[in-house]
């Protein structure tokens, strides 16, 4: 697993790569996925590095709050909260996370699968 130092997602928070940051708190960011899969994929990630949704839960359950809350403001503000759109947290090796560190994908846009993987 990737630390802080070498993580990329960390080094977006810091400013060291760029990213289109749609969103900003104190404790989230959120930005545009490099690669979408969808019109609108916003990462919504913790600044702080824990690798994943239960590192999260484990450490600070209101930060969890504070991710969903921002997940869903972030589906009001590209207009897709009434159109339909989905919140996933990719998880371990078999859930297909590639970067250990938190992030929620929102997607919509676009009729999504009802498969999953
Ligand atoms: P996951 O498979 O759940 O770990 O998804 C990681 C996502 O992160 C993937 O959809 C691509 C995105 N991603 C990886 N590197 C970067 C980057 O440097 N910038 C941005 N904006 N997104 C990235």
């Amino acid at each position: 697993m990737a630390g802080p130092g070498d993580c990329v997602f960390c080094r977006i928070v810091a400013g060291e790569i760029s990213a289109t940051v749609v969103r900003e708190t104190d404790t989230t960011l959120a930005f545009r996925d490099v690669s979408p899969q969808a019109p609108v994929h916003v990462l919504v990630i913790p600044k702080e590095h824990l690798v994943d949704v239960g590192a999260v839960a484990a450490a600070d359950s209101e930060l969890l709050r504070q991710i969903m809350e921002e997940c869903v403001a972030v589906a009001y503000e590209d207009g897709v909260a009434d159109s339909g759109y989905r919140i996933a947290f990719n998880t371990g090796d078999e859930g297909g996370q590639v970067v250990p560190h938190c992030h929620a994908h929102v997607l919509g846009g676009r009729k999504l699968n009802g498969e999953l993987g």
